[in-house]
């Protein structure tokens, strides 16, 4: 813990004197050596040529830079604003520049410029109604992936929409179905395993309104894994070592709502203590049960719940290996569980 901790408050440290930006963590979180350049899923071209104690200073590099500072916070909540008692909240889809490890951009399509698209909250029985703009230069639809709505509001182009046109707009507009709460997704289902891998991807949660009824718990963190073309395998938008820590207390319950919007299955493992799995697309399970390891298909969510009792730094991947770890390092699906005193 405390090297971690000591690198969080050196980082933050440096970054109030000005002297660690996104260009400044490059360094560290890339090569050193000549030629050879880290780059998620791709062994470099130089590997066949690296000493073992080069291959070890590559690894230390990586880790050593996390948490990497880039630019951009995805999933972040959306505030709505009240017409009469419907929450309405605005998604614009725009072609942005994504950081999505220090210092390495990719055009990526997105919901209001972040990768992942900003939470939408709720609460069961509430009225929404949500605008989509598209500033994309191509046509697109939303589809509200677990909500059960009228079929007109589905998002599915040709079954119960039209296409939503470049410099076009569609309103989505329903009453959240009491009992469908839980945690749920939003994605575009127009050319939809181009463009929802491509950032078009967010998460939507409904929580209930007697909320005595869910599993205890301190703190809460949302997890959507992708893999594609925004810098391969991510969590929320990022690779290792620019995913973001979860930094807990010891003793704390901490709910992880993991949401897959890739095109694969990505199992879940964290070091050191088990999960609780408590929650499959939003339903609550009536016997909730103990794993280490969870495995979170394309389309799936799974809500789980973990007793913070290990104090340290503890490794939290994806356990397809190749997601996470090449051999000059640890990078995309990989961030870590802080617990401190
Ligand atoms: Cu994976």
């Amino acid at each position: 813990m405390s090297m971690v901790d000591g690198k969080v408050n050196r980082r933050r440290m440096l970054g109030s004197m000005g002297l660690l930006g996104a260009g400044a963590a490059v360094t560290a979180a890339t090569v050193s050596l000549p030629g050879l350049e880290r780059e998620a899923g791709a062994a470099p071209a130089a590997l066949q040529e690296l000493t073992n104690d080069e291959m070890d200073a590559l690894h230390e590099a990586g880790v050593k830079a996390f948490p990497a500072a880039t630019a951009g916070k995805g999933g972040q909540p959306l505030e709505p604003q009240m017409d009469g008692d419907t929450k309405v909240f605005v998604l614009t889809c725009q072609v942005v520049q994504w950081e999505y490890m220090p210092g390495k951009t990719v055009e990526a399509w997105t919901y209001n410029g972040a990768v992942p698209g900003p939470e939408i909250r709720v609460t069961e029985g509430d009225k929404v109604r949500i605008i989509v703009k598209n500033d994309l230069p191509f046509s697109t639809s939303v589809h509200w992936h677990g909500l059960i709505l009228p079929n007109a509001m589905d998002g599915v182009p040709y079954i119960t929409q039209p296409p939503i046109k470049p410099g076009e707009s569609f309103i989505y507009e329903w009453q959240v179905r009491e009992g469908n709460t839980g945690s749920h997704m939003y994605h575009s289902h127009h050319n939809s395993a181009e463009q929802t891998p491509k950032g078009l991807l967010g998460p939507f949660i409904v929580e209930p309104k007697d909320k005595t009824k869910l599993p205890a718990y301190d703190l809460e963190y949302t997890m959507i894994l992708n893999d594609g073309p925004i810098g391969g395998y991510s969590i929320n938008g990022k690779g290792f070592p620019a995913t973001e820590p979860i930094v807990v207390k010891k003793g704390q319950k901490l709910l992880v709502r993991y949401m897959n919007e890739g095109l694969m299955i990505h199992p879940m493992h964290l070091h050191g203590m088990p999960q609780q799995v408590v929650a499959r697309d939003g339903f609550l399970l009536p016997s909730p049960y103990m794993a280490d390891t969870i495995e979170v298909d394309p389309g799936q969510r799974t809500d789980v719940i973990i007793d913070c009792t290990e104090l340290g730094v503890w490794a939290y991947h994806c356990h397809v290996l190749s997601h996470a770890e090449g051999p000059t390092g640890m990078f995309g699906m990989v961030t870590a569980l802080i617990v401190q005193e």
